[in-house]
């Protein structure tokens, strides 16, 4: 039997050299422990691209190890001995090297973080489970920032991000430029034939083609096809992503965060979820690159600190909502939705032009950028009154960015407003009206964003209103929906009813829209 001194435990979502798990791994007496299994791999039916993304960038790691003189023990899901879940193959190592410990570093999910818990009983020795200090702001440093808040907003959380870690700060503790959040000067909507830069590829190796044959085989019946699969599957080309976008893209980041253009996926979006995600960029240096592009002049103040507030606000934030509120989170439904997630957001099939956008570039590609996700997707099943936990499903298994962590309060919260507003002032509700502003898809619809009722009427208006509606009680006193509301009680109460009506019938079809 080998004798390793401890047993590090390095688990899909965690590729960085950084990471604290290795801080102290010796190449002489340390194993070095991975594993894909089946249980990480079907806890939701998780995207195929999304699987062969996260096997591919763990086998490019273990390599980068081995190179660097670890040794690696490396499970692949087809190995005959694999025992399919975390706990199966630390035992089975434990069985074939005589550690004294067990160290990993915190995960990213509630349901795997209290399986950790109690692995040490389980196993019988120590299991050391570090911190995760990828990310900018501990668990215990949000607690403490947000104890004693009776309201916790984004905005003042991105301040103090910005003031401890000195991003785009002037000498004191002032912003540069004279104002925190450029937005006022973000957010076009898209000019005429708008089109996104064309995105480097990198070719598929040996190692990301045996992956991508693994989960055709094995993952057929999971959602979306591995044609043209275009992901970085180690640090070196995601740096090159990360490149291309400092130098090409970043400087109209922030014109065209919120466009949305039929056919152009990622306009002029980062496409770096992924890779910050699972470990293969770091989320300073992302934020180091973007700063510097303005210091240089290369990129304007509105495009970096739009894209800088995104990484460093909004990512910690939702990193420290998600941590402090569970477990009990992931079963909040403030508005009580309770209707089946339609089969569209599987299939991409409707004749509603937005949602069909949406829903094919997911299944093609496992990405839709933030305005999709949000005002097309999210406001869709929150308007219509979708099951949260239906909803939260989808959204984890689609997104090759997906993990509990991220995905929960975006969706349960920001998108849907199931948590009563910790996350979102308001709920981001929206008629196809905005829908049409942001994007050129209503021009070529089914369905006509003017009309509210009707079989032309686009679905969003009524179910807008008859949101609004059959909500009033638990929102009609949020003093930001104060305008619709006086609105909606403005209008002609025979109007009221044929709207509400026309909703009716639009949930009724909900499957055939
Ligand atoms: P860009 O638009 O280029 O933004 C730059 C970076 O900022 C992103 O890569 C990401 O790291 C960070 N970021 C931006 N917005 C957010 C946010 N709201 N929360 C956290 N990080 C943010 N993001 C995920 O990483 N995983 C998810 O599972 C996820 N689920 C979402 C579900 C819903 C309903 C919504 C509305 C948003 C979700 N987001 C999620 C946030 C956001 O949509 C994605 O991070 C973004 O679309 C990723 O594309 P990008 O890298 O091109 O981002
Ligand atoms: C998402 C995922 C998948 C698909 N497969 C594996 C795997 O086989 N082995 C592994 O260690 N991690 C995998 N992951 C990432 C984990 O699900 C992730 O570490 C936890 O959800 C915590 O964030
Ligand atoms: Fe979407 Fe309505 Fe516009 Fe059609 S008309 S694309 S359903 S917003």
């Amino acid at each position: 039997m080998v004798k390793a001194a401890k047993l590090h435990l390095v688990l899909g979502d965690q590729l960085s050299h950084s990471l604290a798990t290795l801080r102290d791994a010796d190449r002489d007496s340390s194993i070095i422990l991975m594993a894909e299994v089946w249980s990480e791999a079907t806890y939701v039916r998780h995207h195929k691209k999304k699987i062969a993304f996260l096997f591919s960038a763990m086998r490019h790691f273990a390599e980068e190890l081995r190179a660097k003189g670890f040794n690696v023990r490396y499970v692949a899901l087809d190995d005959p001995d694999n025992s399919q879940s975390l706990k199966g193959e630390v035992v089975r190592a434990l069985g074939a090297v005589r550690a004294s410990s067990v160290v990993v570093t915190e995960c990213g999910e509630w349901r795997l973080a209290e399986e950790m818990a109690s692995w040490a009983d389980m196993l019988g020795i120590p299991v050391e489970i570090r911190e995760d200090d990828r990310f900018l702001c501990s668990v215990q440093q949000f607690r403490d920032w947000r104890k004693g808040r009776k309201q916790l907003r984004m905005e003042y959380f991105y301040r103090d991000m910005r003031r401890q870690h000195r991003v785009l700060l002037e000498a004191g503790d002032e912003p540069v430029g004279g104002k925190w959040n450029y937005d006022a000067e973000n957010r076009k909507p898209p000019s005429a034939g708008l089109k996104g830069p064309k995105r480097i590829s990198h070719p598929k190796d040996a190692i990301t083609r045996s992956v991508l044959a693994l989960v055709e085989e094995r993952f057929a019946d999971h959602m979306g096809s591995l044609d043209s699969f275009h992901f970085a599957v180690n640090a070196v080309e995601a740096e090159k992503e990360l490149q291309q976008f400092v130098d090409e893209i970043l400087p109209r980041f922030g014109d065209y965060q919120d466009a949305m253009v039929k056919g152009e996926p990622y306009l002029y979006h980062s496409l770096i979820s992924a890779y910050i995600n699972a470990g293969l960029l770091l989320p300073m240096d992302v934020i180091r690159r973007a700063e510097v592009a303005w210091y240089e002049g290369r990129a304007p103040l509105n495009a970096v600190e739009g894209f800088i507030r995104q990484v460093l606000g909004w990512r910690e934030y939702v990193r420290g909502i998600y941590w402090t509120e569970m477990p009990d989170y992931a079963e909040r439904n403030h508005l009580d939705a309770s209707r089946r997630l339609p089969p569209m957001y599987w299939t991409g099939k409707t004749k509603m032009t937005c949602m069909a956008a949406a829903v094919g570039d997911t299944i093609e590609h496992a990405y839709s950028h933030h305005i999709q996700r949000l005002m097309v997707t999210g406001n869709f099943a929150m308007l219509a009154g979708i099951d949260p936990s239906e909803v939260c499903e989808w959204y984890l298994a689609v997104y090759a960015d997906a993990y509990d962590w991220v995905e929960l309060p975006n969706t349960l919260g920001m998108a849907l407003y199931g948590d009563g507003g910790v996350m979102a002032s308001k709920p981001y509700a929206a008629s196809g009206k905005y829908i049409d502003r942001m994007s050129n898809f209503c021009a070529g619809c089914h369905y006509d964003p003017k009309l509210t009722t009707g079989p032309k009427a686009c679905p969003f208006n009524a179910l807008y209103w008859d949101f609004l509606s059959r909500n009033e009680e638990k929102l009609s006193r949020n003093p930001r929906l104060a305008n619709m509301y006086a609105t909606w009680r403005r209008m002609d109460p025979f109007k009221q009813q044929t709207i509400r009506k026309h909703a009716s019938q639009v949930l009724e079809a909900l499957d055939t829209l």
